[in-house]
């Protein structure tokens, strides 16, 4: 570790992108961008990328917002208040103002940079690091900022090694023996592997550190070509790794937090990812450690009281074993396992959750049998309802994933009562 006078985070600004739609949470991201969608509790997904930047030491932040952005917003007012524009630190939130051209909005995630230059400008940072804010993973930015001044690179990218079979989700990479970036292409449909590795391949994480004016001349360059997309992983990239130094950082070693954990990362942008990833938090020893006091995972977080577990019913008592339960939840009478409720969910007597990620405010009537479930935000579910033993009648109402993970919203349960 760097000694804290030369620590490059100080000299650094982190801009998250948090405007794409991240449709494949189907409904869980109808009223809210994937970034503001909950996660693990107490948290949204954007905290996660936030936290690393601030727990790195970077106190300039941007968010870049558009699509659906109200509850992001909020979330960050409420939540994100720590900077002190007296320190000279700040979160900007950038919501797409078309500042440029009156027809556009952030056209892709390099033009929600380039329409932000003059108050990026105004931030007076050597480096920039840009960040999505969409992710679920511990990481300790200042190790990536050192590795690309050291190596004198034009652009650090991020990446993880994953199954060959699913990087093409992924903009993959190739490199050489000083991990120097040979080749780029963004989702492939038939990915290289990592040499030596057949079944590997090293995928961007789309995390970039640049010099900021380097940066800035290429999106200003990028602004004017008619052929562009303006997106960092279909236009800037593959054509920096062309012309210029692009250095991998790898997501192992160092900068994984705590220091020596095993590297965890998701991406939860489907049903089957984002229940497993909630659910995983409820195992004796998780992956994902969001007890660690060292490096903790900021929030907005409502005053609740602390959750409380009561029966009505002599011949049902409560219980929540293998769970998560957070404030403000009363849980009556109901048995849990394997489940995260998050603030102010209410469950009533006879009831049972299994291995069910249940969102803030959703309340749980009686005589229910709840399975293999994510339940939206403030859903009422009825008496009696029953899901998750027959994945063809839950799907006669509800949305069931490919991996059977049951996803249950107001919407769905208005349309199964009018029958
Ligand atoms: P994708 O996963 O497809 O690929 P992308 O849709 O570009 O990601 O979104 C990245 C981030 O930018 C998200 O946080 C999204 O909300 C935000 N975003 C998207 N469009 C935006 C816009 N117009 N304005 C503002 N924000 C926007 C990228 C890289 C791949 C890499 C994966 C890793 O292109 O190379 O492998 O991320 O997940």
């Amino acid at each position: 570790m760097p000694n804290s006078r030369n620590r490059l985070a100080p000299r650094t600004m982190a801009f998250v992108l948090a405007g794409g739609r991240g449709s494949r949470l189907k409904e869980l991201t109808n009223d809210r961008v994937k970034p503001a969608v909950y996660f693990g509790g107490k948290n949204r997904i954007v905290d996660f990328a936030l936290s690393n930047a601030l727990n790195s030491g970077i106190r300039k932040m941007a968010i870049a917002t558009q699509y659906k952005a109200h509850s992001l917003i909020r979330h960050i007012q409420r939540g994100w208040t720590f900077f002190r524009a007296e320190r000279n630190e700040f979160l900007d939130i950038l919501p797409a103002s078309q500042r440029y051209e009156e027809s556009t909005w952030y056209r892709g995630t390099a033009d929600a940079v380039a329409q932000n230059i003059d108050i990026i400008d105004s931030y007076n940072v050597d480096y920039i690091l840009i960040l999505a804010g969409d992710h679920i993973y511990k990481m300790d930015y200042e190790v990536m900022i050192r590795q690309h001044v050291d190596t004198n690179a034009d652009v650090t990218i991020g990446c993880l090694t994953v199954d060959r079979k699913e990087a093409s989700a992924f903009g993959v990479m190739g490199v050489d023996a000083t991990d120097r970036i040979t080749s780029f292409l963004e989702k492939p449909v038939d990915p290289p592997a990592i040499p030596g590795e057949p079944s590997k391949s090293l995928a961007s994480m789309g995390i970039y550190v640049f010099n900021w004016k380097f940066l800035r001349e290429r999106l200003l360059e990028d602004m004017e070509d008619p052929n562009s997309s303006h997106d960092f992983g279909n236009d800037l990239i593959p054509e920096l790794v062309k012309k210029g130094k692009a250095q991998a950082h790898r997501f192992t070693d160092s900068c994984v937090r705590p220091e020596g954990a095993e590297a965890y990362w998701r991406d939860v942008g489907t049903i089957d990812a984002y229940w497993k990833a909630n659910i995983d938090l409820t195992d004796f020893t998780p992956e994902l450690d969001l007890w660690d006091r060292e490096w903790p995972i900021w929030t907005y977080s409502e005053l609740t009281p602390p959750a409380k577990f009561i029966h009505d019913r002599p011949d049902r008592r409560g219980s929540a074993v293998s769970s998560m339960v957070s404030g403000g939840c009363i849980i009556s009478g109901t048995e849990i396992r394997e489940s995260l409720l998050f603030t102010h969910v209410r469950t009533n007597s006879y009831s049972s959750l299994e291995r069910a990620v249940v969102l803030p405010y959703a309340n749980i009537a009686r005589h229910c049998q709840l399975k293999n479930v994510v339940i939206d935000r403030g859903v009422q579910v009825p008496e009696g309802l029953v899901v998750g033993e027959d994945p063809e009648v839950d799907a006669k109402w509800f949305r069931v994933s490919p991996g059977g993970v049951t996803l249950i919203t107001q919407e769905m349960l208005d349309r199964r009562a009018q029958g």
